[in-house]
């Protein structure tokens, strides 16, 4: 499989490296394993996006959430949340879900957080005196991305807005004209509206992303709806139909 020129490189483990992303295949175990990272600015929302997310996954195929904070700065550290879940192909796709520390003070950490990342989820919040927080946020990423090697154009991403239910947010027209090559969703992430919509688009994104370098689906035998409908598999039946998309 690793033909000439392939960036695939076998480790001592066995497993696959493709590229400077962690996407990590373990063929004799039939395991895919991917970093997917939630940035953005301090309370924006990205811990909420994961507590979410972890309620509605059903419980056999999710870990425990780990929330690395202390009681008076909750956005020190960061979260960790391990997903799982099997394919029609016989495949075990693993997800690890990281978020960062939002705070400009945390770069290191954030740095950190990004190594490997196959995936991005960025976390604005979309009140207009956050404007600014957004903005460095996402310059701030863009140079950890590159200071780790990944390139920032390629990688799969998609941006939320979230705090729509606050007042004064920039109007879904703007952030649709100023976010125009990226997939924008709206949120509410406490109340749970738009939190799967982001996570869905972003699977999607990353399938298409290794399957375009790395012919993913012949190799594997692994389709995109293979892949999206495993992700559908492990979530509550009860969750709330998909918004548009902005
Ligand atoms: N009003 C409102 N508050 C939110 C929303 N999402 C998160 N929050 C609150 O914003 C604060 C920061 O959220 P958190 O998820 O910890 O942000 P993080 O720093 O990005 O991890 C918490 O008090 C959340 O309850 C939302 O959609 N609307
Ligand atoms: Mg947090």
């Amino acid at each position: 499989m690793n033909g000439p020129g392939s960036r695939l490189a076998a480790s001592r483990s066995g497993n696959l490296r493709l590229g400077h992303t962690m996407v990590q295949v373990n063929m004799a175990a039939r395991e895919i394993t991917v970093k997917v990272v939630y940035y953005g600015p301090a309370l924006s929302g990205k811990t909420t996006n994961l507590q979410q997310l972890h309620a509605w996954i059903n419980p056999d195929s999710r870990g425990k959430m780990v929330t690395l904070d202390t009681t008076d700065d909750r956005t020190l550290y960061f979260d960790f949340l391990p997903i799982q879940f099997g394919t029609a192909a016989g495949f075990a796709i693993k997800i690890k879900l990281f978020t960062v520390p939002g705070q400009v003070m945390h770069k290191s950490t954030r740095k950190v957080v990004l190594a490997g990342a196959d995936a991005i989820a960025f976390i604005a919040d979309s009140q207009r005196s956050s404007a600014s927080a957004n903005a460095y946020s996402w310059r701030d990423m863009e140079a950890n991305l590159k200071s780790n090697g990944i390139d920032f154009d390629a990688i799969p991403k998609v941006a939320q807005f979230n705090k729509r239910d606050l007042d004064d947010v920039k109007p879904l027209a703007e952030i649709k004209e100023q976010w125009k090559n990226i997939p924008a969703f709206p949120a509410v992430a406490i109340r749970g509206e738009g939190v799967l919509e982001t996570f869905q688009e972003l699977m999607r994104q990353l399938y298409r992303s290794i399957d375009e370098r790395h012919e993913f689906g012949a190799k594997f035998g692994l389709s995109e709806t293979d892949f999206l409908s495993g992700i559908f598999q492990i979530l509550d039946p009860d969750s709330p139909p998909p918004q548009e998309v902005v």
